[in-house]
């Protein structure tokens, strides 16, 4: 006998938040009549609440009126209370993509409506020193999520589910492409993957578009390219030249160290994507979306943009250092997001040199006053 962890009427027991008015309505992405009903009162469970994106889409699920929650691991997670302090809203549940019993008594407890799975070892060049777990975690951390859905909604390929099920959100990307057989690309270019990252989210990607077709569950895959923010982890290119250009406007450094400078991105702002997550779970039915700018720009351009704003010039202060350069690059990705603008209306609204500006004033202000880089997760909620 199937287990089945949704309560018939749960939804009309809960407390619903109010009504929007018709003018919100206008303001509000192309939404049939039918999801706009369901969304009046929605649960949401979010995995990788902790992170860049994470946090972005618990605001703004918030701001449309669910009830979020979101996973978190560890015994001490440093960030937790950061969470409860600064989104006091979110309720956070204990869980570990690597443990399968966790995910289930989430799913079980949450009763979402919405699952969106964003936990992952997402830097690139760690899953090459840690490859195993980025394939655990990254990969087969999609599998443990799906099943828990599948579970807890007593769907098995003899029963699928009915009306009411709990839509699935999968966070694929760019790095699928990798070494690009075509520029731009669409939700048909073919993969090829340049790093045990980029292999475990093909796996992932192609688990949640075989639970759709084999289980008929509404999963979707957003294949997102780089978004960025002043909470990026400062691991990663964007945000280590903000904070480096911070640094050396202040006096505190006067070099920063890089890796390929040549290689080419398509940046946009990460408040932007998780948008284009929510959107894709609202359509009448479950389809991958490419989500980007469709502009591309080196690393040296990036580095250009960032100095520029400060008044410095990057050329006095960067050296190329042979301990980033990786085992195997990504050269060039680029987005073609017209299915998205078409089919969902989704577009974003920051350029490259709003996000630059953006990133390098954000971390000039918490450097001066004091703070430090992770501090800017916290600050800026
Ligand atoms: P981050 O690296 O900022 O966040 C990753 C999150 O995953 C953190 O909350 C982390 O929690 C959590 N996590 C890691 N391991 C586990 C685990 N074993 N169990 C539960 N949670 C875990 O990533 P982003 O927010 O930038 O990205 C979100 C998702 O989107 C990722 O899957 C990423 O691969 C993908 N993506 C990101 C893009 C981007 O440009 N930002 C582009 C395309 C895809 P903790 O605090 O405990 O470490
Ligand atoms: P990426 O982002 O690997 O595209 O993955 P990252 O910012 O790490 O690198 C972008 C490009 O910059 C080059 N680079 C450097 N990168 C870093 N981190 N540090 C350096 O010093 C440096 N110098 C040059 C890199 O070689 C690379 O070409 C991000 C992550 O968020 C993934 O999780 C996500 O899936 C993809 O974006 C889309």
């Amino acid at each position: 006998m199937p287990i089945c962890c949704r309560e018939p009427g749960r939804l009309a027991a809960r407390s619903r938040p109010a009504r929007r008015s018709p003018a919100d309505a206008l303001l509000e992405p192309r939404w049939s009549p039918a999801t706009w009903e369901a969304v009046l009162s929605r649960r949401a469970l979010i995995t990788g609440i902790t992170g860049q994106d994470g946090s972005y889409l618990a605001e703004y699920l918030t701001t449309q009126g669910y009830e979020v929650f979101g996973l978190v691991r560890g015994q001490q997670n440093p960030r937790v209370r950061q969470l409860r302090q600064l989104l006091g809203g979110v309720r956070l549940i204990r869980g570990d993509l690597l443990d399968q019993g966790s995910l289930i008594s989430s799913v079980e407890r949450v009763q979402p409506d919405e699952v969106y799975n964003l936990a992952a070892i997402s830097y690139v060049p760690m899953s090459w020193q840690q490859a195993e777990l980025t394939g655990e975690v990254t990969g087969l951390g999609v599998l443990r999520v799906l099943e828990a859905i599948r579970v807890c909604s007593g769907i098995s390929a003899s029963r699928s589910p009915g009306r009411g099920q709990i839509r699935f959100y999968q966070a694929s990307s760019s790095e699928m492409f990798g070494m690009v057989r075509e520029s731009p690309q669409t939700e048909q270019t073919p993969f090829h993957p340049r790093s045990p990252y980029g292999v475990a989210k093909v796996y992932g990607h192609f688990l949640t578009q075989n639970y759709r077709e084999s289980y008929g569950m509404f999963a979707v895959s957003g294949i997102l390219f780089n978004h960025e923010s002043p909470r990026r982890g400062a691991e990663f290119v964007t945000r280590k030249i903000s904070l480096g250009v911070a640094k050396m406007k202040l006096g505190y450094e006067r070099q920063l160290r890089l890796g390929n400078l040549s290689a080419r991105r398509d940046w946009g702002f990460a408040g932007d994507y998780v948008r284009a997550m929510h959107l894709m779970l609202g359509q009448d039915e479950p389809v991958d979306y490419v989500i980007g700018t469709g502009v591309t720009h080196s690393v040296e351009d990036l580095l250009e943009q960032a100095f520029t704003v400060a008044g410095l010039d990057w050329r006095d202060h960067v050296v190329t250092d042979a301990a980033f350069i990786r085992p195997a690059e990504v050269d060039k990705l680029c987005a073609d997001p017209s299915a998205a603008r078409e089919r969902i209306g989704w577009e974003p609204k920051i350029t490259f040199e709003e996000l630059v500006g953006m990133m390098v004033e954000a971390d000039l202000e918490l450097l001066s006053s004091g703070g430090h880089a992770e501090d800017c997760f916290g600050d800026s909620w």
